[in-house]
């Protein structure tokens, strides 16, 4: 018997990036658990990814390429080689590629973080192709718009020194759900004193645990940030020679913010005028007396329409406080950018064709229902005719599920799927192919909620006939003819390229060290922001800014009310006037491990929770069954009456494989496909409904 302990990296969609230890006997994966060396992991691994090995071995993994026999959208297919799923593929794009490339379109998200089996090799595939290009606006393109105009770059506080901070805000996120690394820190903090305030429309595991809760409407988070500028000025509990010396227009601010009184901030958010001033005052008195204020915002504040206005304001707070001159203050929003990445050697925009009868062609994944039901137009460009998915699953992820089926379902649309499991995805595919996991294959990871790289060595072999992505797209771009050397490049070459060794942040960066270590921490200050030194244009953080200014936005920070609310949208809110969000839930990762059955008995069937004062004028009690609806779609649930909701606002906890739900359906029945005011990103939290007995 052999057994060995092998380093790897967690690769799903989440700030931890967790190091991971997997025990190997004989070939046969048979235990993981976290690092306790590592810092941000400290030997635990979350609920769901502790069952990884159930995944891996799972009974329903696809182990075979397979071709489609029935309709789309049925799932049903056989087995067939991967040699006539590879000729299959490739004969399909090369028909279409001689008449316009652009037509076929890559469908990607983060179904894995790693570089070597996300960014690399499918890009320049892709790229090489001439496809058209894909805007991944599906997650956090709002918010990271929003806070490099403040800031200059997606990168923040260190999350370790968030133990030593004496108030923290946790800002629409749901730590203990989808950061829980972080919530560790935030609870020693706690235990050495610090007081923490969730703000979140929603009762969530984490608001119920911080000392306060500040539950205000949904999309309405601009304007409370812009009422606790107000009290900061008002009150002068501002730090001036900061502002002086390393922020840029703080007089317009000055004057935009002094009509955001906290009574009509109070009115705006369905918060009290109290709890305004609390806010405002806490942050502000703690910051003068040299205490560190911190601030961890996370992705509910961006899924509204100005989501990245929201998260630009909330970003300024730091700066007139001087939070940055402590490591323990600040904001967090993602430390993405603080990783060195070597992105055009990975990804190779340069092999894209240069033909001016066909100018590049860019797609918005948020966009996918409307897109795949378009013709060719002189605005549009051609009809989209073929799909690859990998990394992603669009016919349950992506807003307005329904016209999203419904592009997936089209006869004429060519689909293939790169997957772990048979997704709501796979159903519409043409030629699935099954893909290895993370025990399987090698990589590298960057982190957006730490400052480590992560190495991922491959634990077991494939399972079955699977292969990892890199491999698949290698494999494919041989069959269409690429002969540039990068096509050959190994995964092993691939990871020892990724980061610029030669960048202060990854100076000691080696990939055979790496994968013998695991991780490495980057190199970079404690405090990042303590003199200034923002990657903006001016050097400074941006209360006013030039650059939204030339965008066409607002240059001063302001609130632009959600598209639907019963405020903003009062015609509407007759006939709908609840407000529906559909934050993760903590045992699925998206739609990852749903289909993981001890993962999904802790949940059972979809849930929506609502206010006893909703449920009693509509009727309904405590187990019934509901459908909720709006002009998109409806889906059922069960209910639970909470006073975790809000009145007027309903909670479906996601996101539900729709063949795993009630009817066959997920809360992106009633989303909707308009976008935020920056990154062109989806308004899943923008969202009204009305909800009655089944
Ligand atoms: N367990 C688990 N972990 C995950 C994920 C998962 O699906 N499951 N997903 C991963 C991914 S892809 C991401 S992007 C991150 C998300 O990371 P977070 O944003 O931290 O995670 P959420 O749990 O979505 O927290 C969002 C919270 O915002 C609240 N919220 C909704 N609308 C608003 C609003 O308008 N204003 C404010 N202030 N709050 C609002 C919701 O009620 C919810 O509690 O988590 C990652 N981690
Ligand atoms: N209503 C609503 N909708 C939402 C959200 C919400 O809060 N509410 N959240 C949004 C957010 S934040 C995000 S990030 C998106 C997430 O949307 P997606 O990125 O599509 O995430 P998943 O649903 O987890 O699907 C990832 C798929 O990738 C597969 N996969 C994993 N590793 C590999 C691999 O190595 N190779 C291949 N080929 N496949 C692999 C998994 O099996 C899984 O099916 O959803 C968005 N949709
Ligand atoms: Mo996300």
């Amino acid at each position: 018997m052999s057994t060995r302990v092998v380093r790897a990296a967690c690769p799903h969609d989440c700030p931890d990036t967790c190091a991971m230890l997997v025990t190997v006997t004989d070939g046969v994966a048979t235990d993981i658990k976290g690092d306790p060396d590592h810092p941000n992991t400290n030997g635990t691994l979350c609920t769901k990814v502790s069952r990884y090995l159930e995944r891996t071995y799972h009974e329903d993994r696809l182990l075979h390429p397979l071709k489609r026999v029935g309709k789309k959208g049925e799932g049903r297919f056989e087995q067939i080689s991967w040699e006539e799923a590879l000729n299959l593929i490739t004969a399909k794009l090369k028909e279409i590629a001689a008449r316009d490339a652009r037509a076929i379109l890559p469908y990607s998200y983060a179904g894995t973080m790693g570089i070597v089996q996300g960014e690399s090799m499918a890009m320049r595939f892709f790229n090489k192709l001439g496809a058209s290009r894909l805007d991944r606006t599906i997650c956090s393109s709002a918010g990271g718009v929003g806070i490099k105009y403040t800031l200059g770059a997606k990168m923040g506080m260190d999350t370790e020194q968030y133990i030593n901070s004496k108030v923290i805000l946790i800002w629409g996120g749901n730590s203990i759900g989808s950061n829980i690394h972080f919530w560790t820190r935030a609870q020693e903090a706690k235990r050495r004193g610090a007081i923490l305030i969730a703000i979140d429309p929603y009762r969530s595991l984490t608001a119920e645990k911080c000392q306060h809760h500040i539950a205000l409407i949904p999309g309405t988070d601009a304007a409370l940030a812009l009422g606790l500028m107000h009290i900061l000025i008002r009150d002068d509990l501002l730090d001036h020679d900061y502002i002086e010396n390393y922020t840029l227009g703080f007089d317009q601010l000055k004057d935009r913010v002094s009509t955001w009184t906290p009574a009509r901030v109070a009115s705006t958010c369905g918060i009290t005028l109290e709890e305004v001033e609390f806010l405002g005052k806490l942050y502000g008195e703690t910051a003068k007396q040299r205490e560190a204020v911190a601030i961890r915002v996370n992705y509910g504040v961006q899924r509204a329409h100005g989501g990245g206005m929201a998260v630009r304001n909330i970003a300024c707070l730091p700066a007139l406080v001087g939070a940055w001159r402590l490591a323990a203050g600040g904001i967090l929003l993602s430390s993405g950018e603080t990783y060195p990445k070597n992105e055009k050697l990975l990804s190779r925009p340069d092999l894209e064709p240069v033909d001016a009868a066909r100018p590049p062609r860019t797609i918005n994944m948020s966009t996918i229902g409307d897109d795949l039901l378009k013709k060719s137009s002189s605005e549009f460009g051609p009809a989209v005719e073929a799909v690859i998915v990998y990394n992603s699953n669009p016919v349950a992820v992506a807003p307005e599920s329904s016209k999203v089926a419904q592009g997936f379902a089209r006869d004429d649309l060519f689909t293939v799927v790169l997957e772990h499991f048979k997704t709501d995805t796979v159903d519409y595919a043409d030629i699935v192919l099954p893909a290895t996991t993370q025990l399987e294959h090698t990589d590298i990871h960057a982190t957006y909620g730490h400052l480590y790289i992560m190495a991922n060595n491959p634990a077991i072999a494939p399972l079955g006939e699977s292969k990892p992505n890199s491999e698949i797209f290698r494999l494919l771009a041989g069959k269409m003819g690429f002969t540039d050397p990068c096509f050959a490049d190994t995964d092993d070459d691939i990871a020892a390229m990724a980061f610029d060794a030669k960048h202060t942040h990854a100076i000691h960066f080696d990939w055979a060290t790496l994968k013998r270590d695991g991780w490495m921490r980057l190199n970079v200050a404690d405090a990042p922001f303590a003199t200034g030194g923002f990657r903006t244009p001016s050097g400074k953080c941006e209360f006013y800014s030039e650059r939204m200014k030339a965008d066409g936005l607002d240059p001063l920070p302001t609130y632009i009310p959600p598209y639907e609310s019963v405020a903003s949208a009062p015609e509407l809110a007759k006939k709908y006037p609840l407000a529906m969000i559909s934050p993760p839930q903590r045992n699925f990762l998206n739609t990852t491990f749903v289909n993981v059955t001890s993962l999904r008995n802790t949940e059972g069937e979809p849930h929506l929770e609502m206010n006893p004062d909703d449920a009693v004028t509509r009727n309904i009690k405590q187990g019934d069954l509901v459908k909720i609806f709006n002009d998109r779609g409806s889906m059922l649930a069960k209910v639970r009456i909470t006073n975790h909701a809000r009145p007027g606002l309903v909670v479906a906890l996601s996101i539900w494989w729709k063949k795993l739900a009630t009817d066959g359906k997920n809360a992106n029945e009633l989303t909707s496909q308009r976008l935020t005011d920056m990154g062109r990103a989806p308004t899943f939290y923008d969202v009204l409904v009305q909800v009655e007995k089944a």
